[in-house]
């Protein structure tokens, strides 16, 4: 891989000697925070570039591409090498880790670990590797690696490279509860936060009071710690006292974890919470507002800020108006279809908070649908780990009526055409109900 990275990287240097530059990347926080460290260091080598942030590469987005450019995808491309060949582009530079179902083309430079060894790392982990080998002296940004790890999910299992990026990057890391943001006072977050739920503490300020006495945290001057400033002891206080109020979690591996504190603005941030935040600027539609919150810029703080609190908002809205309308309901599988009540970005973020609710048994499909323009975008969620493969009934159903899937077993989506609504649902409801007889 690390070979791979190197060799890329002289031809991109090679390559872009007197050609300009398109990049372009995904909205997700792995996309964006991909891009920021390449805006970061195509500044730094004086290069000339341009940036487009997409929520799905469509056909039409690669033909327009202007040929005489060096276009490198991150995060994305991976699924779309077959529009690509035919784009005739000359130089075409992929970082990605998305699996790969097609040949590579001649016209493609590709770094992607499901060619090389399989690790597990984010875009922005191997962006930043790429950048290193672009310009050494680039370790200040594995800090942007390090939240594209976060919004991956790939924190849980540190892998051999974003190991090293996490040394690199001089990054704190602590062990304790996964409840974020750790540097603001414990009695906010522990009211404002609701994953993991912990009933009579989340929306509760008199049970968190009452908690923190419990755990013998006490305010000084009426402000309480933040998890940060917690010792050993303390910390593990909370853990219990937790885990004893929320019959959900099981494990104490399902709420402790490493907490990792970047520096940004020249303050100490957790990395889940500015993970959140780009995450919900490009779910807004505000993707360059997050990466100039990634390249601290000062006036991005306060806008991101904001759009946050909008995306908090309209998350709990959407699972009210998830709640409200009428569902498709049927053994082990709910449809429900928000149409154009719910943001076509937020429906998978939806149905991946009911898929861990209380309301569904284990083992239950859940399928949000919103309308994303002229076409719908249907997210899919297991409930538990177990049941049906979700992303095989999505592709069964899109093999018949067309589309476009993405995913895995227990989480997937995709994106159909408006005019097949109801096709949809009477194809998908009817390969739920033979599957279940198969069971
Ligand atoms: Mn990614």
């Amino acid at each position: 891989m690390k070979k791979r990275i190197e060799q890329i990287a002289k031809k991109f240097l090679e390559t872009v000697h007197d050609k300009d530059i398109i990049i372009l990347s995904h909205y997700d926080t792995d996309g964006i925070t991909s891009a920021a460290i390449m805006i970061k260091t195509l500044r730094r080598l004086d290069k000339k570039f341009f940036v487009k942030i997409v929520k799905n590469l469509e056909e039409s987005i690669i033909s327009n591409l202007p040929k005489d450019k060096v276009v490198i995808f991150l995060d994305l491309g991976s699924n779309s090498l077959g529009y690509i060949e035919q784009s005739s582009l000359e130089d075409v530079f992929i970082i990605d880790h998305h699996q790969i179902i097609q040949q590579i083309p001649k016209n493609v430079n590709i770094i992607n670990p499901e060619l090389h060894g399989k690790e597990k790392i984010s875009t922005s982990g191997l962006t930043y590797l790429f950048c290193k080998e672009l310009l050494p002296e680039s370790k200040d940004l594995a800090k942007l690696a390090i939240v594209g790890m976060i919004g991956d999910v790939l924190e849980k299992n540190i892998s051999r490279l974003n190991k090293q990026i996490l040394e690199e990057g001089e990054i704190i890391t602590k062990r304790g509860p996964l409840i974020y943001p750790s540097t603001r006072p414990l009695n906010r977050v522990l009211e404002f936060n609701s994953n993991p739920y912990i009933p009579g503490i989340t929306g509760n300020p008199k049970g968190v009071l009452n908690f923190l006495r419990e755990a013998g945290i006490c305010s000084e001057n009426g402000k309480y710690p933040s998890l940060m400033e917690l010792d050993e002891q303390e910390m593990s206080k909370i853990t219990t006292g937790i885990m004893l109020r929320s019959p959900k979690i099981k494990n104490g591996s399902d709420i402790i974890g490493d907490i990792f504190l970047i520096k940004l603005f020249n303050k100490l941030e957790d990395a889940r919470e500015i993970s959140a935040m780009i995450n919900a600027c490009g779910r807004l539609g505000e993707p360059h507002i997050a990466i100039q919150l990634c390249l601290e810029i000062p006036d991005a703080k306060k806008k991101s800020e904001s759009l946050y609190v909008k995306y908090k908002r309209l998350i709990i809205s959407g699972l009210e108006i998830a709640s409200k309308i009428e569902k498709i309901e049927g053994k082990s599988f709910v449809i429900i279809n928000a149409k154009s009540s719910i943001l076509d970005t937020l429906v998978g973020t939806i149905a991946s908070i009911l898929s861990n609710s209380p309301f569904y048994e284990d083992g239950t499909m859940i399928i949000t649908m919103a309308y994303a323009g002229n076409k719908i975008k249907v997210s899919a969620r297991g409930v538990g780990k177990q049941g049906r493969n979700v992303r095989a009934v999505l592709n069964e159903v899109v093999e018949k009526i067309g589309g476009e899937v993405g995913g895995h077993e227990f989480a997937a989506g995709c994106l159909i055409d408006k005019s097949k609504e109801q096709l949809f649902i009477e194809e998908i409801q009817k390969s739920l109900e033979i599957e279940l007889v198969k069971i």
